[in-house]
């Protein structure tokens, strides 16, 4: 039966993908204030409506509840920009954390019992605290207010889950990649950076690109239709029911490794030019998965499938 389904950030990279899966069964309500979101991520879509707000607005939220119920909510809205959150701590605060609270409160008085309230968070929880592989049990050490929002949402969402029975999971994402990441800003993922320097040094033979620090920091990426995966998992089997996950691939890989798959794949060269280090880098980060395998979840697309797929998408005829 078609559920009413709530995606708050619905508009941004990985939101665009969750509304456009869910919609082939769903009637899907998407809650945006498009600052870093798109409408055109959005497909055309009878069953789909677009709602423009601000998630840290109660008035809004309220409005929102007001007219019309849902069976599921996936609150991806966030100021997902960790430099922002330290250069605005209190601005993020309010997208981040505030709005976690304004929309659990929403789904727990509702009159229909919601069925699953999936929160996006972040591997940034376990800071760089160097037990690896991150299992859901490791050290929590969130270094920025970007992570501590996150950690703090999280304890929030299980919270209402054990104070009211709210049903609830948790995602804590890796290093999530693929078609429609923004790769506007320095800070924006290494993986659209670089997909966006082969775009831009399309023509060349070589392409340009700035490695911080010597090339050997290793992480999970997972593209972004496993993580729709993922996330689906954790809203519709009863199994994930109030618990929290890891949502990557467990498969780590450094960034000299990630370049040499792009240049297989394109049969170009990056020069790459090596700078310090960023501050606060942390040189080695990846999942365990035990527990979303338990659900049913498989990795379909192993980095060298999805950087094909991301390729496709963005240079389409060149690859
Ligand atoms: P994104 O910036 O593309 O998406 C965020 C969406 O939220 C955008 O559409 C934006 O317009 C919207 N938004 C921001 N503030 C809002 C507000 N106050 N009210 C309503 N809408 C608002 O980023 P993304 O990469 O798709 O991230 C989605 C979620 O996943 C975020 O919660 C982010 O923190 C989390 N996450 C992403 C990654 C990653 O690798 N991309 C890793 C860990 C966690
Ligand atoms: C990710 C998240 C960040 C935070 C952090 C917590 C993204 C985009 N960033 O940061 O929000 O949650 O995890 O651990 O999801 N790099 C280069 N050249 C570039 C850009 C990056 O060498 O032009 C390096 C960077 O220094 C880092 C690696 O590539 O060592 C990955 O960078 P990233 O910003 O994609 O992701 P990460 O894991 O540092």
């Amino acid at each position: 039966m078609k559920k009413n389904i709530l995606v708050t950030g619905g508009a941004g990279f990985i939101g665009s993908h969750l509304v456009s899966a869910l919609l082939k069964e769903h009637r899907v309500v998407v809650l945006d204030n498009f600052s870093t979101g798109r409408r055109s991520n959005l497909p055309e879509n009878s069953q789909l409506t677009v709602v423009e707000g601000d998630v840290s607005d109660l008035c809004v939220i309220s409005q929102l509840f007001a007219d019309q119920e849902f069976d599921y909510i996936f609150h991806l809205a966030a100021i997902a920009s960790v430099m922002e959150s330290v250069e605005q701590p209190l601005v993020t605060h309010q997208t981040n954390m505030d709005g976690t609270i304004y929309l659990l409160n929403a789904a727990r008085t509702q009159n229909k019992p919601i069925q699953r309230f999936v929160f996006a968070s972040s591997a940034a929880v376990y800071g760089a605290e160097p037990t690896l592989p991150k299992t859901e049990n490791s050290p929590i050490q969130p270094l920025t207010p970007y992570a501590i929002d996150k950690f703090g949402s999280e304890r929030y969402v299980t919270s209402y889950s054990q104070l009211f029975q709210l049903p609830v999971a948790v995602a804590r994402f890796f290093n999530v990649y693929g078609p429609r990441q923004n790769p506007d800003s320095p800070y924006s993922g290494v993986l659209s950076l670089l997909v966006d320097a082969f775009k831009k040094g399309n023509q060349a033979d070589r392409v340009e690109f700035t490695v911080y620090g010597d090339g050997q920091q290793v992480r999970d990426f997972i593209y972004v239709a496993d993580v729709i995966q993922g996330l689906r998992l954790l809203a519709f089997s009863e199994e994930a029911r109030d618990g929290t996950f890891n949502l990557g691939t467990g498969r780590p890989i450094s960034l000299h490794e990630v370049i040499l798959v792009l240049e297989i794949l394109t049969k170009k060269q990056v020069n790459i030019s090596y700078k310090a280090a960023r501050e606060g880098d942390i040189p080695k980060s990846y999942a365990a998965i035990t527990k979303l395998e338990q659900l049913g979840f498989q990795v379909n697309m192993p980095i060298e499938k999805g950087l094909q797929a991301y390729l496709e998408a963005e240079l389409c005829a060149t690859v």
